[in-house]
């Protein structure tokens, strides 16, 4: 370390299997006055701290994180935004899940048992988490996500024949699609073909189709694909851009999944759906209400999830380190 050095503090979580590198302190101070705003300005301006923090060889391909500011709404405890190796997402379920457990556990909001309630106000929205705790350990936390909804159904070519993809947001969008109808099976073995075949189709669909929020201009266009298997429950896995395997049941992509079962039919208000991620993790997810607006059924989801603290980290980023930025393969 010298003069030059910045420092990040992180706590580092598991989700499912999935890590979320919540960055306590080290940040600069980010222009804007809302979490939107906030998320713009580290995209156009700070760009090398995500690239620092989640890109190897400190982070992976499905390292993501939160950075924790102070609230900017007054209902929330922390306004959060959420970074992966793709770059920003709206939202984040496993991210929400791992950053409400470190938060509640290592007493960044004051703990109660049996139940704490963290509020984040995220550039999706507010995002309202219950953490269950017992002798001081987060056992699981349940949040309630933004509204969900299911967009439009496409069908896509692909090795020339053409398979039908929903289209869904949860928090980022979601191209839905049947992973025997591409020729494969969810198996941790074929990682390379899931994430060929699901970054090729998403291209496709986005070259081919607009896909939009109604109401967050920002969010306009197709991020995460999702590939499942049906059987006593779902399988899921959720390709993260640029091409990593989301290693839990995918909170947002849950979202998104049962706004899709409902608009099938398959799923009713108050339901229990269970989501499996290709590690065998599971997230449990109620369909709290459904609305109609604009011809747009939009649907409130709880998800339930348990996380891991794992690490807390003091990074130093140093200006002459020819891989401040990391890299990707
Ligand atoms: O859990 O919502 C989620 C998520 C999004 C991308 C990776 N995980």
């Amino acid at each position: 370390m010298n003069q030059n050095s910045k420092q990040f503090i992180t706590l580092d979580t598991h989700t499912g299997g999935n890590p979320t590198r919540t960055v306590l302190a080290g940040m600069p101070e980010l222009a804007g006055d809302t979490i939107q705003e906030k998320m713009l300005d580290m995209k156009e301006n700070h760009d090398y701290i995500r690239k620092f923090l989640v890109n190897p060889p400190r982070g992976h391909d499905v390292m993501s994180g939160t950075i924790l500011l102070p609230a900017l709404r007054p209902e929330a405890d922390y306004s959060v935004i959420f970074i992966e190796t793709g770059g920003y997402l709206p939202m984040c379920g496993h991210d929400t899940i791992g950053t409400c457990t470190a938060l509640v556990e290592m007493g960044y909001v004051e703990r109660q048992e049996p139940f704490t309630s963290v509020v984040l106000d995220t550039p999706a929205g507010v995002v309202e988490a219950k953490c269950k705790v017992e002798n001081g350990k987060v056992e699981e936390v349940t949040f309630v996500s933004t509204e969900s909804f299911h967009l439009k159904t496409v069908d896509v070519l692909f090795e020339g024949r053409n398979v039908r993809c929903d289209i869904a947001y949860g928090g980022n969008f979601y191209g839905i699609i049947r992973a025997e109808d591409l020729g494969l099976s969810l198996d941790i073995a074929n990682s390379e073909g899931i994430v060929a075949a699901a970054m090729e189709l998403r291209d496709v669909i986005n070259s081919e189709h607009d896909v939009r929020h109604p109401e967050y201009p920002f969010i306009n266009k197709l991020t995460h694909m999702e590939l499942y298997e049906e059987g006593e429950v779902i399988r899921n896995t959720v390709v993260v851009p640029p091409g990593g395997i989301d290693r839990s049941p995918c909170g947002t992509g849950t979202c998104a999944k049962v706004a899709t079962l409902y608009k099938e039919g398959r799923i009713s208000e108050n339901d229990v759906f269970i989501h499996e991620s290709i590690t065998g993790s599971q997230f449990k997810a109620r369909l709290i209400s459904s609305k109609e607006e604009n011809g747009i059924t939009f649907n409130k989801v709880s998800i339930t999830g348990s996380a891991w603290i794992m690490a807390r980290h003091d990074f130093y980023m140093n200006e002459s380190d020819p891989l401040q930025n990391g890299y990707l393969l």
